[in-house]
């Protein structure tokens, strides 16, 4: 059967700032590319960002793509944090520190997500530029599940910090 009604659409963000950073997100991209139940569609550009949290790291590499798959939220999220995994991501207490490889599920078709294990829309996603400025290169039209258009935050975020590849 082919069960369209079941293909959702999902922006994931990645992040990278160790080993390679623009390699890891290639890498994960192929592997994303590989997944039988995963159509990977499109990937913005990749930037260069300043770190956000400890300054003590390199700047990150950032981008955001856009797939459709028929995995629902935790199944997509399982596979993603088995691709960190496969990609050398060590999980550390400090918060936002340096990291081989991290993938967001940023959207999740227009739903609002509530569990112990993933909150969509992710938490940073109205105030990062190294999110919202890859996003809207996608998806210039996008209304975030609360009706806000990304149109509006794109006009007024800072983009010091972000430099287009
Ligand atoms: N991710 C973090 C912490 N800080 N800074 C930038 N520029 N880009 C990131 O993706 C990032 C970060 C933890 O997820
Ligand atoms: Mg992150
Ligand atoms: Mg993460």
């Amino acid at each position: 059967m082919a069960n369209t009604e079941l293909i959702n659409k999902v922006y994931i963000g990645l992040g990278a700032n160790l080993q390679q950073p623009e390699e890891q997100l290639h890498s994960a991209l192929e592997k994303i590319n590989l997944s039988d139940d995963i159509t990977f569609c499109q990937c913005s550009s990749f930037y260069q960002s300043a770190p956000m949290g400890p300054q003590d790291q390199d700047d990150y590499i950032n981008a955001v793509a856009l797939l459709k798959t028929t995995l629902t939220p935790l199944a997509l999220l399982d596979f993603l944090q088995s691709i960190e995994l496969q990609q050398g991501r060590v999980r550390k207490s400090e918060r936002w520190g340096a990291r081989t490889l991290d993938l967001d599920i940023l959207l999740f078709n227009n739903e609002k997500i509530d569990l112990p294990r993933l909150i969509i829309p992710h938490y940073g996603i109205k105030q990062r530029n190294f999110v919202l400025v890859p996003l809207a290169e996608l998806a210039p039209d996008l209304i975030f599940p609360d009706g806000t258009p990304i149109a509006q935050l794109i006009s007024t975020i800072s983009q010091q910090g972000l430099k287009k590849l």
